[in-house]
């Protein structure tokens, strides 16, 4: 694949802004091309995500389904047994997947016994020859290390928004927070995968800022997961109005340009989303699906496997093997 446009890590707040506002075809095919200039058009990561200590959590993400303080009317479930998560991933990988996500309802990683169990499980999973990759919350750099020498591929910890609207969602926890993850994590030589929601009440100058700190990191993540907010009742934003699927067709492109080399991850909002609008996504440079076994992200629905697969097909897509899955690595 040729390589014409360059990486770059000095955008300025008035060029993404530009990007984010062309006229919306002329955005989409701007996108397309440069999605073509580094990527398999059309291959699509399928990443299979697994909730595997589900709610209870101790933080205020006005998001979030699994914050304890809400009623949500969740079923907690504490860490799940290392052989159920090995067999859901030996499943995931039968159904074509070629990463496997673990997620966590933990505001941190602490060292304790049930962090021992999840790297068995990163161990497991990666034995298996998937991807692996983990979002358990705030890690520090020791922690970081030992996931990667279990086999971490992956760490996911998303930006969620800007940094000035970040007090505005979340309390219990900072922007910098975040940010000093994310460096423990590339500090251990793993692939960042940070991305953020929309749909929170942001504004277009909060998703650009949000989309500018991760366009403008000393390297891009590898992936990238846009989200549109999943309405959880119980939640304060549960009354948000839906997410705009052309807003989420900009913020894909603009993602795309700014970080031609990522993976940009279609991921919460896909249950609200047609085929027709899901395929002007992946025309606008998205390259990458959550899926769930269950039919469910961690606690929101999702489409299931077979719908998914058969919409690849409609859409003269393919999921993507795990070799070219690591290729196209962004710096
Ligand atoms: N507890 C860890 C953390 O917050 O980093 C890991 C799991 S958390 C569920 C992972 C990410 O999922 C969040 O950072 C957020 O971006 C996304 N997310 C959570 N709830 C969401 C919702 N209702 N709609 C869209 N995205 C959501
Ligand atoms: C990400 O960016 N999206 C995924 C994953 N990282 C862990 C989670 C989406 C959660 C959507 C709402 C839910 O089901 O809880
Ligand atoms: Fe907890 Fe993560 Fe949900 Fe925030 S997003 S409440 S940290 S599980």
């Amino acid at each position: 694949m040729k390589e014409a446009t360059a990486l770059r890590h000095d955008w300025t707040k008035e060029e993404l802004m530009a990007i984010y506002n062309r006229p919306l075809l002329t955005l989409i095919y701007d996108a397309a091309s440069v999605h073509r200039e580094w990527h398999k058009a059309d291959e699509v990561q399928i990443s299979t995500l697994l909730s595997v200590k589900t709610g209870g959590c101790p933080e205020d993400c006005s998001y979030c389904g699994q914050a304890a303080r809400y009623q949500t009317g969740i079923k907690v479930q504490a860490l799940l047994p290392t052989e159920t998560v090995l067999a859901h991933a030996r499943k995931a990988k039968e159904n074509g997947a070629s990463r496997f996500c673990m997620a966590a309802a933990w505001r941190e990683v602490r060292d304790n016994s049930d962090f021992d169990r999840i790297i068995d499980m990163v161990k497991g999973v990666n034995d298996m020859d998937l991807e692996v990759c983990c979002t358990l919350g705030m890690l520090t750099e020791h922690q970081a290390n030992r996931l990667k020498e279990a086999g971490l591929y992956a760490y996911n910890h998303n930006l969620d928004t800007s940094e000035d609207y970040y007090n505005e969602i979340i309390s219990t926890r900072k922007f910098d927070n975040r940010i000093k993850t994310i460096d423990n994590v590339r500090k251990a030589g793993l692939t960042v995968c940070s991305g953020g929601i929309i749909g929170l009440g942001e504004s277009h100058m909060d998703r650009i800022s949000m989309l500018l700190t991760l366009a403008n990191m000393e390297k891009h993540p590898e992936s990238v997961p846009i989200n549109a907010l999943a309405r959880v009742k119980g939640t304060p934003l549960e009354n948000n109005p839906k997410v705009d699927i052309w807003d989420m067709v900009r913020m894909i492109a603009t993602a795309r340009i700014a970080m031609p080399a990522s993976m940009v991850r279609l991921s919460a909002g896909r249950i609200e989303m047609t085929e027709v609008e899901q395929g002007w996504c992946f025309m606008a440079g998205a390259n990458s699906i959550f899926t769930g076994e269950r039919e469910t992200l961690l606690v929101t629905p999702n489409p299931g496997v077979s719908d998914d697969l058969q919409m690849l097909q409609n859409l003269g897509l393919k999921p993507m093997v795990k070799e070219t899955a690591t290729a196209g690595t962004a710096c």
